[in-house]
C-alpha cells in the first residue's frame, strides 16, 4: 500500500496539475506581507500556480496593518525601503508611511499578481503533520466561522504568519478586564464606532503602538488621557515629511534614481546596529547621551526620572518618536507610572490605593510571541514545539528552517528579524533562498529538503555567542523568551547586509535532499537483481550445465 502510494506520488508531483480542494503543491500559512510576497515570488520566478494562501482572518489581506487602524499607526521604516523591491513604489506620499497607504500597497500588490482567486480567508491552519511515505504534509484547515475541519495535502508548507501571533494584555489584566463595565479594547482591534469626545479615557502601555496614538487622540481638548505605563522607552525623533511632488517624478522618471535612494535608506539604517552589537562602546555611550537630552528636551520635567531607561539603548525597540514625549505637556494627559492594581467597574485602582475613574479603557500593550495554535509534526511525529522545548527556546536556519521538518519553511521565524530594519528585506531574503530550495522539489526532481541538524547547530551556535555580548540581555523584552535570563528568540545579531550575504543562496551541504530518482533506485535495483537472477536460471536451464550444481 505504501509503495503503491509512493508510486502513485511519483508520477503526481511530474505534471503539474491545477489545484483543487484537496491537493495543493504549496501551502502558504497567511496573507500578510510574507504570504503575499512568497506569493508573488512563487509566480513570477518559478512561474507556477500549483499554491494557496489560507489567511486566518476574514477581512482580507494585509497582516499587521489590515488589523491596525488606531490613529496615528504607520511604518517606523521609511516607505522606500519598508516595501517590497520588486515593486518599488514612486509615490510614497511621506517619508514614513501612514497605515491606510501600506494597506492599499500590499492590496495593490495582491489584486494585481492576481492573487485573490489563491486565497481563502476566514480559514486557519491549526495542524501540518509529515507523512514519511508519501514525503507531503497533511494539512488541518478550520473554516473561522463555522468551526468545520477539513484537510489538504501539500508538498511543500510556508509559515507566514508573521512574528506576532496575538495581541497581549499582561495576564493579570486580562483576567479582571472583563469586569470594567465602559467600552475596552486593543489597539490591534480600535473600535472607531466609540467616540472619545467628552470621555476619559485609560491608555494602558507606552510601546510603539500607544506613542503613535496617543498624541493624535489628545488632540482633542476634551479627550481626557491617563496612561499608565510600567516601563520606559528609549526615543529618536520621527522626522516625518511628505515628499513634494518634483521628487515622486524623480523617482518615477529618472532611471536609478529610486534605487539609489532605497540604498542610501538601506544603508543608513543598517549603521543603526552597531548601537546593539554590545553595551561597553563609543555608540552606547553617545546614543545614551543624545537619546537622554531628547527625553529632558520634549516631556515635562515631572516626568522626566520616570521616563529616561536604565537599560541601554536597542535593548527593547526603539520608538520613532512621533510626538509622544510633546503631547505629555498637554492639560488633558497624564502619566503614571504607579502599576495598576485592580480594575474596577468605573476605573481602574493603583497599587499605591488611588482609584482613577475611567469610561474607556484602551489596551496599548502590544504583542506576544506566545505559542500560536497551529501544529507542526514532522519526521517520527515530533512536534515543532516539542524540539523548540528541547533546544530551550526557538531555533532555526537563518529563521527559516528546522531539523526534522522538511519542505517546511518559516518567514521571520527565530532569530531573524532586525532591532532596526525593515522586515520585509529580511522576508525577501528567506523568500529567496526557498524559492531557490523548493525549484526542483516543484519541478519533480527532489522530493524533500530538510537542514542537517549539524548545520542548524552550527549557525545557532554562531548567533547564540554573538548574541551574548549584545544589548539585547539587558531588559526584558519581545526579543526574548518571556522569564528572566531569556535566550534571545527574535533578533539576527548582525547586519541585514550580513543576512543577506549568508543566506542569499542555500548551501546544499547543509541541507539532506531526497531526489526523486533515489528513491526508485532501491526498487530497479531489486527488480533488475531479480531479472539478472532470472536470465541466468532460465540461460543455465537451457545450457543444461548450470542446474545440475544445485541438485
Ligand atoms: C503596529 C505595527 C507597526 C509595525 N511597524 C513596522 C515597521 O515600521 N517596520 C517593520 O519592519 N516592521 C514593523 N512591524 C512589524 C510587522 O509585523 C512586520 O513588518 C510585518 O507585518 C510582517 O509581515 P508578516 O506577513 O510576516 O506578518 P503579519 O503581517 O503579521 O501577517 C501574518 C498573517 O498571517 C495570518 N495568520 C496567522 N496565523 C494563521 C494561521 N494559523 N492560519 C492562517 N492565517 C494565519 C494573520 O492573520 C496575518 O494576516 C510593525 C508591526 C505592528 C503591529
Ligand atoms: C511560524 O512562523 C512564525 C514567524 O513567521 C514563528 O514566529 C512561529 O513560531 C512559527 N510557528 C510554527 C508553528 O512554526
Ligand atoms: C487631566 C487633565 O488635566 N485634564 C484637562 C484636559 O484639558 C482640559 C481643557 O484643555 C481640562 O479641562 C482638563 O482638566
Amino acid at each position: 500500500m505504501s509503495q503503491l502510494s509512493q508510486l502513485k506520488m511519483q508520477s503526481d508531483v511530474d505534471v503539474v496539475r491545477p489545484e483543487t480542494e484537496e491537493t495543493t503543491y504549496v501551502v502558504i500559512i497567511g496573507a500578510g506581507l510574507a504570504g503575499i510576497a512568497a506569493a508573488i515570488a512563487l509566480k513570477e520566478d518559478l512561474n507556477f500556480d500549483g499554491f494557496t494562501i489560507y489567511e486566518k482572518s476574514p477581512d482580507g489581506v494585509g497582516g499587521v496593518w489590515r488589523d491596525n487602524t488606531y490613529p496615528g499607526c504607520g511604518s517606523d521604516v521609511p516607505g522606500h525601503w519598508y516595501s517590497l523591491s520588486r515593486a518599488p513604489n514612486p509615490h510614497w506620499a511621506s517619508y514614513y508611511p501612514a497605515q491606510g497607504e501600506l494597506q492599499a500597497y500590499w492590496d495593490a500588490l495582491w489584486t494585481r499578481a492576481g492573487l485573490r482567486a489563491h486565497t481563502r480567508c476566514g480559514t486557519e491552519v491549526v495542524r501540518a503533520t509529515w507523512d514519511p511515505a508519501a514525503r507531503t504534509y497533511a494539512v488541518e484547515l478550520e473554516d473561522v466561522a463555522s468551526r468545520a475541519r477539513r484537510t489538504v495535502v501539500a508538498r511543500v508548507v510556508i509559515n507566514a504568519t508573521g512574528p506576532f501571533q496575538a495581541s497581549r494584555v499582561p495576564e493579570d489584566l486580562r483576567a479582571a478586564a472583563g469586569v470594567f463595565a465602559g467600552e475596552s479594547w486593543h489597539s490591534a482591534r480600535w473600535r472607531h464606532d466609540v467616540p472619545l469626545a467628552g470621555k476619559r479615557v485609560g491608555v494602558v502601555g507606552n510601546g510603539c503602538s500607544a506613542a503613535q496614538f496617543v498624541p493624535q487622540i489628545s488632540k482633542d481638548p476634551s479627550v481626557e488621557v491617563i496612561n499608565f505605563c510600567r516601563s520606559p522607552q528609549w526615543y529618536i525623533p520621527r522626522f516625518q515629511f511628505d515628499y513634494p511632488s518634483w521628487a515622486k517624478w524623480v523617482f518615477a522618471h529618472v532611471p536609478f534614481a529610486m534605487w539609489a535612494y532605497r540604498a542610501f535608506l538601506m544603508g543608513r539604517a543598517d549603521m543603526v546596529f552597531m548601537l546593539f552589537r554590545q553595551t561597553e562602546s563609543r555608540y552606547q555611550r553617545d546614543a545614551r547621551k543624545g537619546m537622554t537630552r531628547y527625553i529632558k528636551k520634549m516631556a515635562p520635567e515631572k516626568y522626566h526620572a520616570n521616563l529616561i531607561p536604565q537599560f541601554p539603548p536597542g535593548c527593547k525597540r526603539l520608538i520613532v518618536d512621533p510626538g509622544y514625549l510633546k503631547c505629555l505637556h498637554r492639560p488633558n494627559v497624564t502619566l503614571t507610572f504607579d502599576a495598576i492594581d485592580r480594575i474596577l467597574p468605573r476605573g481602574v485602582q493603583l497599587k499605591t490605593g488611588e482609584v482613577v475613574p475611567l469610561d474607556v479603557l484602551i489596551f496599548g500593550t502590544g504583542f506576544s510571541l506566545m505559542p500560536p495554535r497551529l501544529e507542526i509534526i514532522g519526521v517520527g511525529g515530533l512536534r515543532l514545539a516539542d524540539y523548540w522545548k528541547s533546544k530551550g527556546g526557538p531555533e532555526a536556519y537563518y529563521g527559516l528552517a528546522v531539523p526534522n521538518f522538511p519542505n517546511y519553511f518559516m518567514l521571520l521565524g527565530p532569530n531573524s528579524a532586525g532591532g532596526h530594519a525593515s522586515v520585509i528585506f529580511i522576508e525577501e531574503v528567506q523568500i529567496q533562498h526557498t524559492m531557490q530550495l523548493i525549484k526542483p522539489i516543484l519541478a519533480g526532481k527532489v522530493r524533500s529538503v530538510a537542514v542537517r541538524e549539524e548545520a542548524s547547530a552550527k549557525y545557532n551556535s554562531w548567533l547564540q555567542a554573538r548574541l551574548a555580548r549584545s544589548v539585547w540581555n539587558f531588559c526584558d523584552s519581545y526579543y526574548r523568551r518571556e522569564g528572566t535570563n531569556g535566550k534571545i528568540i527574535a533578533t539576527f545579531p548582525g547586519t541585514v547586509s550580513l543576512f543577506w550575504w549568508l543566506a542569499r543562496r542555500p548551501r546544499y551541504s547543509d541541507y539532506e535532499v531526497v531526489v526523486s530518482g533515489e528513491e526508485r533506485w532501491p526498487r530497479l535495483k531489486r527488480v533488475s537483481t531479480l531479472l539478472v537472477v532470472a536470465v541466468a536460471v532460465t540461460l543455465g536451464v537451457v545450457r543444461g550445465n548450470w542446474v545440475p550444481n544445485l541438485g
